[in-house]
């Protein structure tokens, strides 16, 4: 019920000037314009003043000529910098939001009625179309500037000239590109499924509610994987038949003989084509869409270069620690006039110790999105997040006690502990008892 309710908060309007809202913002449900005026106001060099006498009407079409009423507004209805996150709500306000949105269906769904022919059911059919909300396709206009191009497919002319994808490969990213939602405007996006998530939610939260709501497991799975493959830059099976090309001594040398800035150059463009494709990945994850888009970039600024080190791994040739790059395989003496030895070293051990793994493509695939997710935790206040560790070692002392305490009492735990307990928390052998008994 409070994931119905978080995903369906648009329905009630801005609390500031009645505007569609699009989320919770410092604490308050506001319309983008509204959240964007608040976050102006908080720049110290901001003084605003009545020139009537501080009771101004704000609505929509009056909010931009009083800024000081508005402003006013915003922090009598409780906006804050600091404002509290949906996951640190009391229960009352939580039941107070459900109840709201609850109201504001009623109220849509009368109005809905009222403005339907009497014989028509009280349903649409799906061919039907949607009272959608225009917001949805709307231009939003993003809290701050990014160069992360959300909206910007990978063409296929853009794939690695010394390893073109396969023809039917590169068809699928433009034919899977061309077949999402898109608007006139390109920097509006809609969502493919459902509806968009208010930001409101910490990235992480909202991806995982997304993606909850979206999809089961097994077609999530599916499609991440299918994700993974139309994105991966390179085929592994081209990559090993390409590890006899290696970089020679000169070319090695050319590379080495960059200045620092050449090659720092050098390598953020590479680098930017990775993080492009990971970009493209991430879109292609269900429910990802479905985010505002600033939790996506969020989540992108954390997680796209952590996913690009999990996808070195498949670029990464283990017998002689070489990785693919410009079209040959090449050594960390290669990187040397980047002039951050100990880094590569670092981020070339990594791709080793993931290698040795032996991960399958579907396994980089369901990590790289576990990678993602996760990098949204960071965006979790850091105490809380220390919880996560906390609770996982609790988590795991747990079964070490349980596997202590079935030494001393496996009768116990064999016969007279509940079947769920021991399917949730004991061995193979007390599942498997479960059946014989
Ligand atoms: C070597 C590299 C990290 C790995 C990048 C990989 C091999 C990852 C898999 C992609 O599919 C292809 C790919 C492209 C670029 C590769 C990166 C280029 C440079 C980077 C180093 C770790 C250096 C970091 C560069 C710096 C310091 C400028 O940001």
């Amino acid at each position: 019920m409070y994931i119905y309710a978080v995903s369906q908060i648009e329905v009630i309007p801005c609390k500031i000037c009645g505007d569609k809202s699009s989320g919770v913002h410092y604490g308050v449900i506001t319309c983008e314009g509204c959240k964007g005026f608040f976050r102006r106001s908080q720049s110290s060099s901001v003084q605003y003043s009545c020139s009537r006498q501080s009771n101004c009407l704000i609505d929509r079409a009056s909010r931009n000529r009083c800024q000081s009423c508005r402003l006013k507004k915003c922090v009598a209805q409780g906006m804050s910098r600091d404002a509290v996150k949906f996951g640190r709500m009391s229960k009352r306000q939580r039941d107070s939001l459900i109840a709201e949105v609850e109201r504001h269906r009623q109220q849509q769904r009368l109005q809905a009625n009222q403005d339907e022919p009497q014989s028509l059911p009280a349903f649409r059919t799906s061919k039907e179309p949607r009272v959608h909300s225009p917001h949805l396709i709307q231009p939003l206009v993003p809290t701050y500037s990014c160069p992360l191009d959300l909206e910007r497919p990978i063409r296929s002319t853009e794939v690695h000239p010394y390893l073109s994808c396969a023809t039917g490969e590169a068809q699928a990213l433009g034919m899977a590109y061309r077949g999402t939602q898109r608007s006139g405007n390109s920097s509006s996006f809609s969502a493919g499924r459902g509806e968009r998530l208010p930001v409101c939610l910490s990235p992480c939260l909202s991806l995982c509610a997304c993606v909850c709501v979206c999809v089961c497991v097994e077609e999530l799975c599916a499609s991440i994987v299918r994700s993974h493959r139309e994105t991966s830059q390179y085929r592994v099976d081209e990559l090993q038949t390409l590890r006899w090309k290696i970089f020679s001594r000169e070319e090695v040398h050319a590379y080495q003989s960059k200045t620092v800035d050449e090659m720092w150059q050098h390598c953020a463009m590479r680098l930017t084509d990775a993080v492009q494709y990971v970009v493209e990945f991430a879109k292609r994850i269900p429910g990802f869409r479905q985010l505002g888009q600033n939790d996506q970039i969020c989540l992108l600024k954390s997680g796209s270069m952590e996913v690009v080190l999990v996808r070195m791994s498949r670029l990464f040739n283990p017998e002689n620690g070489t990785v693919f790059f410009d079209g040959k395989f090449a050594g960390t003496e290669l990187f040397k006039s980047l002039a951050c030895g100990d880094f590569i070293a670092a981020v070339f051990d990594f791709a080793h110790s993931l290698c040795a793994l032996r991960l399958t493509e579907q396994q980089v695939a369901l990590f790289s999105a576990l990678v993602l997710i996760n990098a949204g935790m960071g965006h979790f206040p850091k105490h809380l997040y220390q919880k996560v560790t906390v609770l996982r070692s609790l988590c795991a002392l747990h079964i070490e006690k349980l596997r202590w305490f079935r030494q001393l009492y496996p009768f116990t735990v064999h016969s007279l502990f509940p079947a769920l307990y021991k399917e949730l928390f004991g061995s193979d052998i007390d599942v498997q008892s479960v059946a014989t008994l």
